[in-house]
């Protein structure tokens, strides 16, 4: 995929709000500061596509951006911030839940964690959701150039061999918003699993025809 063009579309706050459309949908998932903003901006080659909120942890709301006419990218809030009440957290768990749970086009959810610490317990609960609703998940190791190459393959076999357990993980990949090491394939997985989302309809399509 090349992405030539991005459109913010909407901040959705509540899921009535959704995109009334039936265009695939890759999402991006991880808690605050793990560095979700910068790998969308480098996946896009922008500067700043990633609204910047001026309080960290407070916009509680999926961010929508149009990719090239015909997909979406979904920034979902970080999680994870201390200083969330409780009340508000409770409240974006259900939302998240619901959103896992009934939006069909999702044909990827993006799980980004540091590539030093591995999955945290809410990343872990998170990928549990992701796994029990059935959304296929890749996890991405960002912030891979703090790591030492020898080293960022023992963390990969160590959490590949931990994320065993769940069925709807397509793979566990490194990433630097620093470098660009890991976009092109980052890509390629998001084409690949945006062309196996389209394989039912297109069946159809053909055997209608014929
Ligand atoms: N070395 C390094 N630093 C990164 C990388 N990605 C993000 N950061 C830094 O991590 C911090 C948080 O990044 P940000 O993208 O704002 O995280 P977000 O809160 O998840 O959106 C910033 O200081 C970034 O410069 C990376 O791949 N490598
Ligand atoms: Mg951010």
């Amino acid at each position: 995929m090349k992405i030539s063009t991005v459109d913010f579309v909407v901040g959705v706050a509540n899921l009535k709000q959704l995109p009334k459309t039936n265009l695939p949908e890759i999402i991006f998932i991880g808690r605050s500061n793990v560095g979700k903003s910068s790998l969308l901006n480098k996946l896009c080659n922008r500067k700043n596509i990633a609204r910047v909120s001026a309080t960290p942890g407070k916009t509680r709301e999926l961010n929508y951006y149009l990719m090239n006419k015909d997909l979406y990218f979904v920034d979902l809030p970080g999680y994870g911030y201390a200083k969330v009440a409780e009340h508000v957290k409770a409240g974006w768990t259900q939302m998240i839940e619901e959103f896992f749970h009934t939006r069909r086009q999702i044909a990827l959810a993006i799980q980004i964690v540091d590539a030093r610490l591995g999955p945290t317990e809410l990343d872990n609960t998170m990928m549990g959701w992701l796994d029990f609703y059935k959304v296929p998940f890749l996890l991405i190791l960002t912030k891979a150039d703090k790591l030492p190459k020898n080293k960022l393959i023992i963390q990969m076999n160590t959490i590949s061999g931990q994320l065993s357990k769940y069925k709807h993980l397509v793979g566990i990949q490194p990433f630097s918003a620093v470098t660009g090491d890991g976009r092109i394939d980052l890509l390629k997985t998001i084409d690949r699993q945006i062309e196996e989302k389209e394989l039912p309809s297109s069946k159809l399509v053909t055997s209608a025809v014929a």
